[in-house]
């Protein structure tokens, strides 16, 4: 387990770091500190972490089992914010057509502003707002996408495409009984966000390489990307896309659909 962890809004977790500095196999030798923060109430702030990791696991066995019995597959989006989740997924829609019927759960701190551009195009949309109730949260867990679900025909669906809060670190250590984890990244984030941020790019089965269109006026190289992918990753699925251009999309739309497939 990692270390505990408050934001400035009050709400807290544990965060997973990366200890390798301290085995000697890291990069980086330089002295962060002596992770014995908390000193005097680190012992029960683990306690209280853990209960409620092993609630969020409960439910979102809860959660998984009412997947199953719908014969719905799921898949849990992640990114920072502005790395293209909501185009993908407006391009998404608008290529799986009426043959797939999809479901989308909108995580999101406060608005409708993303659930209102996915609407239109015939998927049903449960907007969850982690203000409302869940302490304005950064990320999505078991108990909030349980909420939205109630608003979703699963039974009717083929495929629930959960769109979770723009961040690069929570959402990746809550498992909200989704099937498959994939993340969307943007090519304006820079080659060495796999080393920095390694829980959320271990975590994936597929990292969408997204703005593609981008490239050309940016110094990102993609082959080093891709490295530092390997390093922390070495299974993941990649696919290159571009949400303004359609590049890409329509592979990634077979790989939702090899999701489907699986599940049947
Ligand atoms: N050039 C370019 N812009 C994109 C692409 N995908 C998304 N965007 C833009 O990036 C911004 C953030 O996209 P959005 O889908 O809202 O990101 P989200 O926060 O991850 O949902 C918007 O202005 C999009 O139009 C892409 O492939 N290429
Ligand atoms: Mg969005």
């Amino acid at each position: 387990m990692g270390r505990f962890h408050r934001h400035s809004d009050g709400t807290m977790h544990v965060h997973d770091h990366d200890h390798d500095h301290h085995d000697g196999e890291g990069v980086t030798a330089r002295d962060v500190g002596d992770h014995s923060g908390y000193p005097e109430t680190g012992a029960a702030r683990i306690e209280v972490l853990e209960n409620i990791l092993s609630e969020n696991d409960r439910v979102a066995d809860a959660n998984q089992k009412d997947f199953a019995e719908a014969g719905v597959r799921v898949v849990n989006l992640m990114s920072s914010p502005g790395a293209g989740k909501t185009a993908l997924l407006k391009r998404t829609l608008a290529t799986l057509g009426a043959g797939t019927r999809v479901g989308i759960l909108e995580g999101d701190i406060a608005t409708s502003i993303d659930a209102d551009q996915l609407s239109g195009y015939g998927a049903a949309v449960s907007l969850v707002n982690t203000s409302a109730g869940f302490g304005g949260e950064c990320h999505l867990d078991a108990v909030m996408v349980r909420s939205g679900l109630s608003r979703l025909p699963l039974a009717e669906l083929d495929l629930l495409l959960i769109e979770n809060v723009g961040n690069l670190v929570c959402p990746a250590e809550f498992q909200v009984g989704e099937h498959a984890k994939a993340m969307v990244y943007s090519v304006t984030e820079g080659e060495e966000k796999p080393l920095k941020y390694p829980v959320m790019f271990r975590a994936v089965d597929v990292c969408v390489i997204n703005k593609i269109d981008l490239l050309p006026h940016l110094d990102f190289d993609l082959d080093v990307f891709l490295a530092n992918l390997r390093a922390v990753n070495p299974a993941a699925t990649t696919i290159r896309t571009s949400a303004r251009t359609g590049e890409g999309i329509e592979e990634w739309c077979s790989w939702l659909l090899g999701q489907v497939a699986a599940g049947s």
